[in-house]
């Protein structure tokens, strides 16, 4: 048990006008014990309403108020620049409600599909999701999806129908929608009941009793429904005790019910928690940020229902030879282990990692293990590290407030750890501890860009170190044969957010068109006679090669022959020559594409012997290269990848028909058991440029590939770029 008690609430760096709302946020110390805390990721469409329903939540908590808005950039959750500016959640936000000694951790992610990366560190802090949807808009295809991945996860949800306020909120329309998407499952537990057409209040199914909102916010007035308004909400009612029933564990209870015993609610409600949190119920609730409507009865489903860390348990650990970690419960007398779920950069604190602490307490002055595995394929080598926690704070959207220990369950705040990133495992230094690493998507958008000055190169590169340490889902590459620095992004708001931290650290950097690795060969035979003659005043040069050259298979590389007979070129000049004609392929023959694939035969030349040299012989074979090249046609070889789009039934056609507009071949699809088809097809690189953004906009956001190099192919002449025009910087 935690021995130091909480220090007096003081306030992280101040930051935007939202800080100023936050004096009295959060300010009780933290909870002792996981049944004391509940995790829960806000997710759904951007524009769902998460944001303002966080804040709603912390208003109607006390913790802040007044209610900060979208429009003025003032919410807690979203008051990084790069939100503000985007008018959308670009980052997962931590914000804790306190509900008498319950701490609720509201994980606000965005919804928009580009922040994924964000969405997933949420999930993963969080035991339990609420599902937010608009009474206004459709469900999502990507918020059906991760309904289905937490289906197959077990993870307990809830839903709420958000802006029910809003002149176009149709209640039961969304309701509609949400069963369509989601299943049947969805069962409401309280219906809005309007006057004049506007939600003034909601009816408990369960209690009969209606909660009418005034015009304030204030606590709302509880009153009996009236027998109009009991048998309007009958058919509901009916729905949803019988669904109650049919997951309750006492199995007498349908027998009773259908014989027309009354049902306590109260034997009702508590076996609707414990389906909640068992994960096999999904409630729904009406809701208003705006109004206020539902935030109390959604607080009471939160803090009842939904399970607390010690329910939804432990992800399973290894020691650091892989070995199998003994069992782990969420304890705060267990062994330390928690994991970063999320590291930024403060220009005043530098890197802030936010833990979920899955067993044991962190405190400060500890020693920890930091350790880290399985990303190195996205510039995150394998490491292990020992450090000291100096610093550690509750976070409250980008406010921090120091604590002095956070238990097994709890999400806390670490600055001063030089090596932590994302994904990393924080576990006790003389028992160190890995969890295996979590499925990150794949950034499949390339972003070219270049430091505007060479004075701006290196501090382009160490913050661009910064940046991938905070962000999974950024590949960052130099591509060895254009020389372009590839950032490799999930789309282009992603790729706005990326680069924006890299300008608000100072370093000057400007995009550039993302130049495709082509390669350049011999379309025919061609022969080259390679003169370098200068015997004008001085030391004279004096290098003469005739070579031929052949293409070759795809693949095969590079071969040099030597077919000069009588000795025409001593043979230390002959390896001259062959180098002048690697040195030139390198450069490319006619667009500044490296050339492959071919056979070059010396057949002859002169040599003098004052002189020749190893330098003219360079230059000399170098211009035999390209004098072949002049005489023949150069064939270009563009990169394929291999690619494998996963995508549902109703958008296969339009999928496979836009490939055909990007010179795809397809190799074949398959049915996968979740009703999505996999097309495979092998496409050139050049086509693939946006196919992150493109497909998404095909197919509603539901789409989702793969891609991997697989080999470089003739260009078709149409698309072949014009020869010596070389968009290759070097
Ligand atoms: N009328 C009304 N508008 C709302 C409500 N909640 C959110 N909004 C507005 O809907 C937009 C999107 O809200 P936001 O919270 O940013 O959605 P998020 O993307 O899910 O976080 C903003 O313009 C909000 O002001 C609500 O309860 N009523
Ligand atoms: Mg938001």
């Amino acid at each position: 048990m935690p021995s130091k008690a909480a220090k007096t609430p003081s306030r992280g760096p101040a930051r935007g006008t939202s800080d100023l709302r936050r004096a009295d946020a959060n300010g009780s110390a933290p909870p002792e014990q996981p049944d004391k805390i509940r995790n829960v990721a806000l997710v759904g469409h951007s524009g769902a309403g998460k944001t303002m329903l966080t804040e709603a939540l912390l208003a109607a908590t006390g913790a802040i108020t007044r209610k900060g808005s979208i429009a003025d950039g003032t919410t807690v959750s979203d008051s990084d620049p790069a939100a503000i500016a985007q008018q959308r959640s670009v980052a997962l936000a931590v914000v804790p409600v306190t509900v008498g000694d319950i701490k609720v951790n509201l994980l606000d992610t965005p919804g928009y599909t580009d922040f994924i990366g964000e969405l997933r560190a949420g999930l993963r802090a969080a035991d339990a999701v609420l599902f937010v949807v608009s009474a206004t808009d459709d469900v999502d295809a990507a918020t059906t999806a991760l309904w289905n991945e937490c289906q197959r996860l077990g993870m307990p949800r809830a839903v709420v129908i958000s802006r029910l306020d809003h002149p176009r909120a149709d209640f039961d329309a969304a309701l509609a929608r949400c069963r369509l998407a989601f299943g049947d499952s969805i069962v409401p537990l309280y219906l809005p009941v309007s006057t004049d057409g506007a939600v003034t209040g909601l009816l408990g199914l369960l209690t009969g009793t209606v909660s009418q909102y005034g015009s304030d916010e204030a606590a709302p007035a509880a009153r009996a429904a009236t027998d109009v308004e009991l048998a309007g909400s009958e058919p509901a009612r009916g729905a949803l005790i019988e669904g109650i029933i049919a997951e309750s564990e006492d199995e007498t209870l349908m027998d009773r019910y259908l014989g027309g015993e009354e049902i306590a609610s109260e034997a009702l409600i508590a076996d609707l928690e414990t389906a909640v949190a068992r994960g096999s119920f999904h409630p729904l609730l009406p809701v208003s940020a705006e109004s206020g409507l539902g935030l109390a009865e959604l607080l009471d489903v939160l803090v009842r229902a939904f399970p607390t860390p010690a329910e939804r348990g432990v992800p399973t650990a290894t020691d650091l030879d892989g070995v199998a970690a003994g069992p782990l419960a969420c304890d705060p007398e267990g062994p330390l282990l928690g994991e970063v779920v999320r590291t930024t950069i403060d220009p005043f604190l530098g890197r802030v990692c936010l833990v979920r602490v899955f067993s044991g307490v962190v405190r400060e002055d500890t020693a920890i293990h930091v350790g880290g595995r399985g990303m190195a394929d996205r510039g995150h080598e394998d490491h292990d590290s020992d450090e000291r926690i100096t610093h550690l704070y509750s976070p409250l959207g980008s406010g921090l407030r120091p604590v002095a220990f956070c238990v097994a369950g709890d999400i806390c705040a670490l600055t001063k750890l030089g090596t932590a990133e994302t994904g990393d495992t924080i576990s006790a230094k003389e028992s160190p501890l890995l969890v295996a690493a979590w499925d990150m998507p794949d950034p499949l958008m390339p972003v070219a860009i270049e430091a505007a000055t060479h004075g701006d190169e290196d501090v382009l590169a160490r913050n661009l170190g910064k940046v991938i340490a905070g962000d999974p889902t950024l590949r960052v590459e130099r591509n060895s044969e254009t020389h372009q620095l590839i950032l490799w992004c999930m789309g282009e708001a992603h790729a706005d957010v990326v680069l924006g931290r890299l300008r608000d650290q100072g370093v000057n950097l400007q995009t550039v068109p993302v130049v495709t690795p082509l390669r350049e060969t011999f379309a025919a035979p061609a022969a080259g006679h390679g003169r370098y003659v200068k015997q004008s005043g001085g030391h004279g040069q004096y290098a003469v090669c005739d070579i031929e050259v052949e293409p070759l298979e795809r693949g095969a590389g590079f071969e040099f022959v030597d077919k000069t007979v009588g000795g025409v070129i001593p043979g230390p000049f002959i390896a001259s020559v062959e180098k002048g004609v690697r040195a030139q392929m390198q450069k490319g023959v006619s667009a500044g594409f490296p050339v492959v694939d071919i056979r070059v035969t010396l057949v002859g030349g002169k040599t003098h012997s004052v002189d020749s040299s190893d330098a003219a012989f360079q230059a000399a074979g170098a211009l035999a290269l390209r004098e072949a090249a002049a005489a023949t046609r150069i064939q270009f070889l563009e990169p394929v990848s291999a690619v494998t789009i996963s995508v549902s039934e109703d958008h296969v056609g339009a999928v496979m028909s836009d490939l055909s507009s990007r010179r795809a071949r397809l190799t074949g699809t398959t049915s996968a058991a979740d009703d999505s088809t996999e097309i495979s097809a092998e496409v050139p690189d050049q086509e693939l440029l946006k196919y992150a953004v493109e497909l998404r906009a095909l197919t509603a956001g539901s789409g989702r590939f793969r891609r991997s190099y697989l080999r470089h192919e003739p260009v078709p002449q149409v698309a072949a770029p014009a020869p010596n025009k070389s968009g290759v910087s070097r």
